[in-house]
């Protein structure tokens, strides 16, 4: 076995429980034949998606959504499954009491809501054996005026510093940022600078989420990833891609270049392991556990490819002023064609040569079609 096949046996993504529910645009859902009825078959969906690729070997929640009676029955369904649980994620955008945000909130009583949700899921989190709780607000406004920023910005902070007091040690507060949406004037947590300084004030294992969906057309998100890992900030992904804004589409699918650039800052230095990986997509007209099949391979090519990459001749060049030496030595790597060499270690892994020609020929969506047919409780 090759270094780079027994680096990609280790890399561990986590796929969303949500990722396999109904989703939809605001203009329409199309419900898909076998989607699953609630958490437990979520579970198993991403089990097959494991089972497959080799690497899919924790599932995220979103709480309330994946909220059950018994934590205890849903930690032993995600283990009898191989699997382990990945980050918690609080909802705090679907309440109508949230309409003006929740930690941001004008009213102490809705930030005061907010934050015993936030605490339910650290309950929660630690319940299920989670180490991470992955918080991403919707709060924001949509007009010049509409509310203070700067107390804003002072109630967010207050409310997150009580949070993180009543984290566990064993549990990281991820934060992530996202441009627009569903504010369109100022989102309270819109950029990665805006994520660190919260960070920052609260304490190390307080760290940066990156979602891939969530910046302004252009900019160069491996960047980011460099300067927050240099900072010993980077707390993971929310891997996605885009074209237009946060598409939520398969990873990889359409700008696979940037996804190999950001998979070599993660590699740059090898004193810093991986951060937690998680894939955030919503997957609209796509068949769900087939479309996470795929998206688990692109992230596999992207960083066996980034692993190919001769380190030394980068460094040589670079070192030598020779602009364009430098960067052949990415070219090279990127236009290996891996895909032999992945389908080996998953292979050896025990999962798929081919992932997505094995679920195909699996008749596994077929089966869980007739299986999941009758339909007395969708959760989602
Ligand atoms: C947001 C963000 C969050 C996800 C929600 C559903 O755009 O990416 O991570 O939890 O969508
Ligand atoms: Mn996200
Ligand atoms: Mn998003």
């Amino acid at each position: 076995m090759t270094d780079v096949e027994a680096r990609l046996r280790e890399l561990v993504i986590e796929t969303p429980s949500w990722g396999y529910g109904d989703s939809g645009t605001r203009f329409g859902t199309f419900p898909q034949p076998g989607r699953p009825r609630d958490v437990f078959e979520r579970i198993d969906d991403a089990a097959e998606v494991h089972r497959l690729t080799g690497t899919a070997g924790a599932v995220a929640f979103h709480f309330p959504w994946d909220a059950v009676d018994d934590y205890g029955a849903l930690r032993a369904h995600v283990e009898e499954r191989g699997l382990r649980v990945g980050a918690v994620n609080p909802n705090l955008f679907q309440d109508p009491d949230y309409k003006l945000g929740s930690v941001c909130h004008p009213d102490a009583a809705v930030r005061k809501k907010a934050l015993e949700h936030l605490v339910e899921c650290v309950g929660i989190a630690d319940a299920l054996g989670a180490t991470a709780q992955s918080l991403w607000l919707a709060d924001g406004t949509n007009y010049p005026g509409q509310d203070d920023l700067r107390e804003r910005r002072r109630r967010l902070d207050a409310s997150l510093a009580s949070l993180y007091a009543e984290l566990p040690e064993t549990q990281e507060l991820l934060v992530e940022y996202k441009l627009f949406e569903p504010a369109f004037y100022a989102t309270d947590l819109a950029d990665w600078g805006s994520a660190l300084l919260v960070c920052q004030k609260l304490g190390e294992r307080a760290k940066v989420l990156v979602d891939l969906g969530h910046h302004a057309q252009g900019v160069n998100i491996e960047q980011i990833v460099a300067t927050l890992d240099a900072e010993g900030r980077l707390g993971g992904f929310h891997f996605n891609n885009r074209k237009y804004a946060d598409d939520d589409l398969i990873v990889g699918s359409v700008n696979p270049f940037e996804l190999f650039l950001i998979f070599l800052e993660l590699e740059s230095d090898p004193t810093h392991p991986l951060p937690r990986l998680t894939i955030d997509q919503a997957h609209n007209v796509e068949p769900k556990v087939e479309a996470m099949v795929l998206s688990v391979v692109n992230l596999q090519e992207a960083y066996a490819k980034a692993l190919l990459v001769d380190r030394d001749a980068l460094r040589a060049a670079q070192q030598a002023g020779d602009v364009l030496g430098a960067h052949e030595a990415l070219l090279d790597a990127y236009r290996t064609d891996v895909r032999p060499l992945c389908a080996r270690a998953r292979a050896a892994a025990g999962a798929a040569e081919d992932p997505v020609a094995e679920h195909r020929a699996s008749g596994y969506a077929e089966r869980v079609a007739t299986e999941r047919e009758t339909r007395q409780e969708i959760t989602r």
